[in-house]
């Protein structure tokens, strides 16, 4: 972290829980989405610790909805992913990456069905709206692509269900992992789902009046105060652990999806049109050249870099590079992913990762860090 600051203007739009957030000691924040996201409260550390242990608050207004609705609604979101969203029940999330004609990712969102025709495409952090409004227009689509006034607010950690049983009821134990419910919490009607971004378990409660954020923040606050809750945000540490990749860091518009392990997500040849179709078969066919991978740097902690550190392998030939990187009190290791050569990707592969005049060995990990 750097002394500078950023400057909350007009343009970097607000959320309707900032106040509280600021007000609850957010010491950094990043941009996303055109609009501030918390990333530090008392220290990253100290934010883990919490995270893992007790329930915290997030305001992650940053996770923007596209809504689309209409009759052609499912043959639009059909169109942006390979995933068979057909199969997206009323009432279910699906984690679906968003991918163009030539195979690039454009955005892995979750993307909720809230009706026959409309959804709720929650995105990461790129353009989705025009992207989808462009195509709509383009196919003369009966559909229409907006952003609402939606705004998520995650409940996060072991005390979640705890929490939100207090506040909601003791049937939001019985939702079900991306499935959610709609509910009224603090006089504002809201989609409740079981999600979020960690592994510690917890909810998402979609705003849908701005006007109501800080009731709806205050409610959940007074309600969490016996379990412990404090302010939080999206933790680097908890996502390396957890394996959750960011777009815009671990992959961007120059990934596919296979070499991202998104594929892990869908099943090529879905019987609805899909823009990707031939450009990922072609992948498929044809394999790709670099993989991301968990990798395990050993030795003392690491910063993590502005941009990125080579990755070498025995040779000393640059194989690829760190994406994201943390150090684990729970491994007790530094933790990154990093894209590299698909030769070098198995998993115990010796490499090693270039910092400064320091030459660092590290190790090809599988997914939940096993080596
Ligand atoms: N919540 C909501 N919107 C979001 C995010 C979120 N939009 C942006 C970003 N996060 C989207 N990216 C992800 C990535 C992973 C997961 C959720 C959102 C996730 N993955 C689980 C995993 O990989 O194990 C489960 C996926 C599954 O089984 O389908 O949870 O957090 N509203």
């Amino acid at each position: 972290m750097t002394a500078s600051q950023i400057v909350f203007s007009r343009r970097l739009r607000q959320t309707p829980f900032e106040e509280r957030a600021i007000a609850q000691g957010a010491k950094a924040f990043t941009i996303y989405n055109h609009m501030p996201l918390s990333s530090v409260y008392e220290s990253p550390e100290a934010d883990y610790r919490h995270l893992c242990e007790h329930v915290q608050l997030w305001d992650v207004s940053v996770e923007r909805q596209v809504e689309v609705i209409g009759p052609d609604a499912l043959t639009l979101v059909e169109l942006v992913t390979p995933r068979d969203m057909s199969k997206c029940k009323v009432g279910q999330c699906m984690y679906a990456p968003l991918v163009d004609e030539f195979g690039g990712v454009v955005n892995d969102p979750i993307i909720l069905r809230l009706a026959d025709d409309r959804f709720w495409v929650s995105i990461a952090d790129s353009d989705v709206l025009l992207w989808m409004k462009g195509i709509a227009f383009g196919r003369g689509m009966d559909v229409t692509v907006f952003e609402p006034d939606v705004s998520p607010l995650a409940v996060q950690g072991p005390k979640s269900d705890a929490l939100m049983a207090t506040v909601v009821g003791p049937e939001v134990k019985d939702i079900g992992f991306f499935k959610f419910i709609t509910t009224t919490i603090a006089d504002t009607e809201v989609v409740l789902a079981r999600s979020g971004w960690s592994g510690q378990g917890g909810f998402e409660i979609y705003l849908q009046d701005s006007s109501k954020g800080l009731a709806l923040w205050d409610t959940i606050w007074e309600a969490g105060q016996p379990f412990h809750i404090r302010a939080g945000c999206p933790n680097l540490i908890e996502r390396l652990e957890t394996g959750l990749l960011s777009y815009g860091s671990d992959m961007t518009l120059e990934n596919n999806p296979f070499e991202c392990g998104l594929d892990r997500f869908f099943v090529l040849g879905k019987s609805a049109e899909y823009m990707s179709r031939d450009a990922l078969d072609a992948i498929a066919t044809n394999g790709v050249s670099q993989k991301i991978v968990n990798l395990k740097i050993s030795g003392q902690p690491v910063r993590a870099p502005r941009s990125t550190y080579q990755v070498e392998n025995e040779s000393g030939q640059t194989v690829g590079y760190v994406t994201s990187l943390a150090w684990s009190p729970k491994y007790e290791s530094n933790l990154s992913f990093a894209s590299v050569a698909v030769s070098d990707s198995i998993p115990g592969t010796t490499l090693y990762v270039r910092v400064g005049d320091k030459r660092l060995s590290c190790v090809v990990c599988k997914q939940g860090w096993e080596c």
